[in-house]
């Protein structure tokens, strides 16, 4: 394979109205220029994903088929994964291990999990009253644009592409400016694969410019959407023009809670795994770290000790742990948080500033503050790096007031030996995942999704498929 860096529009690569640099933030140096989208691009796509859409080749295409073309990507994805995963950790910076071991892994499990839902996609019969046959149809909802952000750029694509695939919708995938190398790759399989042309377009372009294009879209039905809170407000009063559905994953402030009779040695690498996989670049990071107050002071010593053990740098190095921050924007963002941290009181314990990698790239140590207090700006605002918020807590009831005490409800995390205490924070925190005893995992048949401000809709698992059919319900008199 070789890099692509125009649209993808109707099964052919044509230029844009424009093109933006993408830099690989480990170097500083521009990887490609790549084409964007405008209006008038957001225009085509949408004409050619409708026309593929309603194609009797696709709209009566059946259902075995369809599964078939997905679970062909994902072998494509599969043998080229070698590539795939260097030009994912090229453009967005995280450590090789990452994309090669766990990213690019998971979209082809991924892909080949809903390929298994392709036909499998059924209706009810209902008993009514009256002399009726009364049964519901899953149907397609058309044209999908899928917005997607930076931190995990394929895979967040993939959750999205491959539930909206298998349920016969055609779709406009449209990458973070920051990050469209993948993502066009991808569509470049997917004509290899089978897909018809218009299936799947791919227009990268920067949020306001082609993302806002695509939301105001008249042709676009549904816009499903990874990213901020403050994004996401704006595609929602976009959206509502329409009105188009719309589904919202949006950030996190997630609570790791550790009580003093969990296993520790497990929980520190927990608390270590929530916050820097990713470089904390992670919408479900373990950002807030609740430790019970009579093993907090040893818990916080040997978790420091262990973050300023971790390696920064280079991200093709195998020995790296930590990897480069997506942009110098971001970097700017997580310094200006240690700052606030700073200022508001809480001790910096480690970390605390940028890290020098042979003088270039968007580096961050790895930053841990203790005595942090629940109304700190590091304790409640998503900061999207390696920078973890320490808490001390006194029972269950202390911390599942501070877990719940944000205005973001993605993920949570609890550590401990006791089963009803557990099961109790499961129950009671405000979160769409919860981590017993493990943190950031992820299976293509486990929903993801978040409680209050962190959005509405579910991505992955059975669930998911209602984000992408809308149900119809079919009368039929007996008489
Ligand atoms: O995100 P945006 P940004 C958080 C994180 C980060 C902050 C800013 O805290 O520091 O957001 O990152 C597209 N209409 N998260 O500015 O803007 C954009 O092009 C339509 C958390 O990069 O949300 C990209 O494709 N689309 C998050 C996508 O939205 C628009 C992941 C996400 O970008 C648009 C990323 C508009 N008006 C950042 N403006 C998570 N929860 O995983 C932008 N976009």
């Amino acid at each position: 394979m070789e890099l692509r860096t125009r649209l993808l529009i109707g099964g052919e690569w044509t230029d844009g109205s424009g093109r933006f640099a993408t830099v690989n933030p480990a170097t500083e140096e521009t990887i490609a220029e790549v084409e964007e989208a405008g209006e008038a691009e957001v225009d085509a796509a949408v004409r050619s994903a409708r026309e593929a859409f309603e194609n009797p080749k696709w709209r009566h295409m059946d259902p075995h088929r369809r599964s078939a073309l997905l679970w062909k990507l994902a072998d494509l994805v599969e043998q080229n994964a070698a590539f795939i995963a260097e030009t994912e950790t090229r453009d967005n910076g995280k450590p090789l291990f990452e994309s090669a071991k766990v990213d690019i892994p998971f979209v082809v499990a991924n892909l080949r999990y809903f390929a298994g839902w392709a036909d499998k996609l059924t209706g009810d019969v209902i008993p009514v009253s009256g002399d009726f046959l009364n049964y519901t149809l899953r149907e397609p909802i058309g044209v999908v644009g899928a917005i997607v952000p930076w931190n995990f750029p394929l895979n967040i694509a993939s959750w999205k592409l491959a539930p909206a695939l298998a349920c016969g919708n055609a779709v406009i995938l449209k990458p973070a400016e920051q990050t469209p190398l993948t993502a066009l790759l991808l569509g470049e399989l997917a004509l290899e694969a089978g897909f018809p042309p218009g299936i799947l377009n791919v227009i990268p372009g920067r949020g306001p410019v082609t993302g806002q294009a695509l939301v105001a879209h008249p042709g676009v039905d549904k816009i499903c959407f990874t990213g901020s809170t403050e994004t996401g407000r704006k595609v929602m009063q976009t959206a509502a023009a329409g009105p188009k559905k719309i589904s919202l994953e949006l950030g996190g402030k997630s609570p790791n809670v550790v009580f003093a009779d969990a296993d520790l040695d497990a929980a520190v690498k927990g608390a270590i795994t929530g916050i820097f996989y990713g470089k904390g670049e992670v919408c479900a990071a373990g950002s807030r770290l609740l430790v019970e107050r009579s093993v907090h002071e040893a818990f916080v010593e040997k978790l420091a000790e262990r973050a300023a053990s971790m390696t920064v740098g280079d991200p093709t190095d195998a020995k790296t742990r930590i990897g480069a921050l997506v942009s110098a924007e971001q970097r700017d963002k997580v310094l200006r948080y240690i700052d606030y941290g700073r200022e508001d009181g809480a001790r910096l314990v480690t970390g605390g500033g940028r890290a020098d990698v042979g003088g270039k790239g968007y580096f961050v140590e790895a930053t841990v503050f203790d005595e942090v207090d629940s109304g700190m700006r590091i304790a409640q605002e998503e900061i999207f790096g390696p920078v973890l918020a320490t808490l001390a807590f006194e029972d269950l009831d202390d911390a599942i007031d501070i877990a719940n005490r944000t205005i973001y409800g993605l993920a949570a995390g609890v550590w401990t030996r006791d089963i009803g205490k557990a099961h109790r924070f499961a129950r009671e925190v405000q979160a769409g995942t919860v981590w017993v005893n493990t943190y950031n995992r992820y299976d293509p048949a486990s929903p993801f999704g978040g409680f209050k401000q962190s959005g509405f809709g579910r991505d992955l698992g059975e669930v998911a498929l209602q984000e992408y059919t809308q149900t119809k319900s079919v009368w039929v008199a007996l008489d």
